[in-house]
């Protein structure tokens, strides 16, 4: 067993999920979710065939600082289908990244359990857990720069579909991975320079391959790098516990940005002084854009 990181296989119940997640170690729940009607149907054609044409928001090569495009859903779809057939030669579709996509098109939920999230999330989320839920549909070679989630929430992530190569550093590791605008590290780990980066030298980084129906829990404050090695239609949610949102807020001193205060304000409110959703969410929406 990697020290660094637990692999179980299937589900496990809510008091060992509570203590894995006291361990503070990412934990992989391998085929978890294997039995979902979103495992089985989830799809290109799938998406293609909802009947929805709403916009949704895309980001290109550069996902930091660079340019983001709206299309709908079908078109997106269109786009992969051509990239993975290699119609559309070393150009990569953009990446469909951080999507509320639950709230966009809910009947989307029926295919998913809640048995899970209801089990290993505080009572807050169990109700609307959805809402909160960002969406991910991408081909081999889609990267996420290694970055830690901003609020310093952890993060349950649900790979419906596909293969993704996880490179995982605990949060007592960051400083050794050269920060930028708080959350996103300069170090490529899949080459890093060492000459630039000689305190990388250090980091023990974990690469562990996430596959379609497994779920991963990155504790608060993990850094991760993410890379498709496949199509993949994956999902998180980036949630609180009474400890990680007082870690959140604690941030802030650390160099957080302001508005990250504010977040997990509301968040305190919500899972320490049992504020109800209602009187929170529609404080909390911009939360679902902001972060990523
Ligand atoms: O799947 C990805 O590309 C990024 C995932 C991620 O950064 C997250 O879930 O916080
Ligand atoms: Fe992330």
């Amino acid at each position: 067993m990697n020290k660094e990181l637990t692999i179980i296989q299937g589900a496990v119940s809510a008091k060992e999920f509570s203590n894995l997640l006291k361990e503070g170690k990412p934990v992989l729940l391998k085929g978890a979710i294997k039995d979902w009607k979103a495992c089985k149907m989830w799809d290109l054609s799938y998406f293609k065939e909802l009947p929805n044409d709403k916009l949704f928001v895309v980001k290109g090569a550069d996902l930091i600082d660079g340019e983001t495009t709206k299309m709908k859903l079908k078109e997106y779809v269109s786009h992969l289908e051509k990239f993975i057939e290699g119609k559309s030669g070393k150009d990569r579709p953009p990446y469909l990244h951080d999507v509320g996509m639950f709230n966009i098109i809910p009947e989307l939920v029926n295919d998913v359990s809640s048995e899970y999230i209801k089990e290993y999330l505080p009572k807050f989320y169990h109700k609307n857990w959805w809402k909160y839920v960002q969406f991910f549909m991408s081909v081999k070679g889609h990267v996420t720069p290694l970055h830690f989630d901003t609020l310093m929430t952890h993060n349950l992530f649900f790979q419906v579909k596909g293969t993704k190569r996880f490179t995982l550093i605990p949060w007592n590791q960051k400083d050794a991975c050269y920060m930028k605008k708080w959350r996103w590290s300069e170090v490529d780990p899949n080459n890093p320079d060492f000459k630039r980066f000689e305190k990388y030298a250090d980091v023990a980084p974990v690469v562990v391959d996430v596959e379609g129906g497994d779920i991963l829990l990155m504790p608060t404050g993990t850094l991760h790098h993410v890379e498709s090695t496949s199509f993949c239609i994956s999902f998180n949610i980036d949630w609180h516990s009474k400890s990680s949102v007082l870690k959140g807020m604690y941030s802030y001193f650390q160099g957080a940005p302001k508005q990250n205060f504010m977040y997990n304000f509301y968040m305190f409110l919500a899972i320490w002084i049992k504020v109800p959703e209602k009187y929170i969410w529609s404080y909390y929406k911009s939360y679902l854009s902001y972060i990523s």
